[in-house]
């Protein structure tokens, strides 16, 4: 056994023990807390995988019940004491998008950066494209026996977190990849791969993609006022794919205000760095270089003189035209830089 696994089942042993993703949990981390469930009860310990916000996306959804993944709401635990433990994945303790949680926080397995640092009791962090890859590897290093239900979930994850083997992938992704591949089930996995968008949300789509509006290379679209974090979510996507498009912001208007998700294609678009930037004052926003989410709460726009749209689009594509310049400096430093 690797000193990795001893450590962690030690750190757990005689403990109940809940396994937290972060909130509205994407593919990888329910595959990944879904890996780690099954891999620790090979070893006695039944843990229950829980999370806060349940997942409104098809793809996400669909795993429960395509993977038969058991998943409880944070909210609905009610007898979890400081003396359970919890062991985050794909998530760090300290973050904005994990919740609090009763239990001690004693370990965790994640693929991000560290945003802010915590003493764990077991922490195995390692940068890689998918946290399921993390996950992979505590079966093949330790000669688990995987199960073609376990390897289909993780080998979904690593797919999803990777955008299909294409986004941050390291050398632990290329090799459970390869791993993985023998023990799927390619019918499950084509199955849960084109299970993306409800029928239900089929009209608010199209009309989403009939007012994209396209400025320089950066795609708009405005989707029907309610619409899930999913519908967005896939949309945005697909402005990306338009040859036209470097760049996605698509957004809705919600109760509490207008919520928007941006998407780049480009290293020097960080879509979290400019999403930050043109909310700045109105609202709030970041991520990742490559996806990135924002909101603009209702107090902000109630009694405002601006439209709305003409407004969302002014500010990203200001934020966008900045990046393009930075890029355009450090290449020529005596280029000039917009105030
Ligand atoms: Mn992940």
């Amino acid at each position: 056994m690797t000193q990795r696994l001893q450590c962690l089942l030690e750190v757990l042993d005689g403990h109940r023990v809940y396994i937290q993703t972060h909130n509205f949990p994407d593919p990888d981390a329910l595959a990944s807390a879904y890996g780690m469930q099954q891999l620790l009860s090979v070893f006695g310990i039944d843990a229950v995988i829980c999370c806060k916000g349940m997942m409104e996306k098809a793809s996400t959804s669909g795993m429960v019940d395509i993977f038969g993944i058991e998943l409880v709401n944070i909210n609905d635990i009610e007898d979890m004491t400081a003396d359970d433990y919890v062991l985050t994945i794909d998530a760090q303790a300290n973050n904005s998008n994990i919740a609090d949680i009763p239990g001690k926080t004693a370990a965790c397995i994640d693929h991000h950066p560290t945003a802010v640092p915590y003493e764990y009791l077991f922490r195995d962090v390692r940068i890689c494209g998918a946290c399921a890859s993390l996950v992979a590897d505590y079966f093949f290093s330790n000669k688990v026996a995987i199960d073609k239900n376990t390897a289909t979930a993780l080998m979904y994850g690593l797919k999803m977190d990777t955008d299909d083997l294409n986004r941050g992938m390291t050398d632990i992704d290329v090799e459970m990849y390869r791993r993985l591949f023998y023990y799927t089930d390619q019918d499950k996995l084509n199955q849960i791969l084109s299970q993306q968008m409800v029928f239900s949300d089929l009209n608010d789509f199209i009309a989403a993609l009939r007012g994209i509006k396209v400025f320089d290379g950066i795609g708009f679209t405005a989707i029907a006022d309610g619409a899930s974090d999913g519908l967005i979510a896939e949309v945005c996507d697909f402005m990306l794919d338009l040859v036209e498009v470097q760049f996605a912001v698509a957004y809705s208007m919600r109760d509490g205000g207008v919520k928007i998700s941006v998407r780049s294609e480009l290293n020097y678009l960080d879509a979290g760095t400019i999403t930050a930037n043109a909310l700045e004052e109105i609202g709030a926003g970041g991520g990742h270089g490559v996806m990135a989410g924002g909101y603009i709460p209702k107090s902000s726009i109630e009694n405002a003189e601006f439209d709305l749209e003409e407004e969302i689009q002014n500010r990203f594509i200001n934020a966008v035209y900045f990046s393009r310049m930075l890029k355009n400096a450090l290449k020529d430093p005596l280029a000039e830089i917009p105030e």
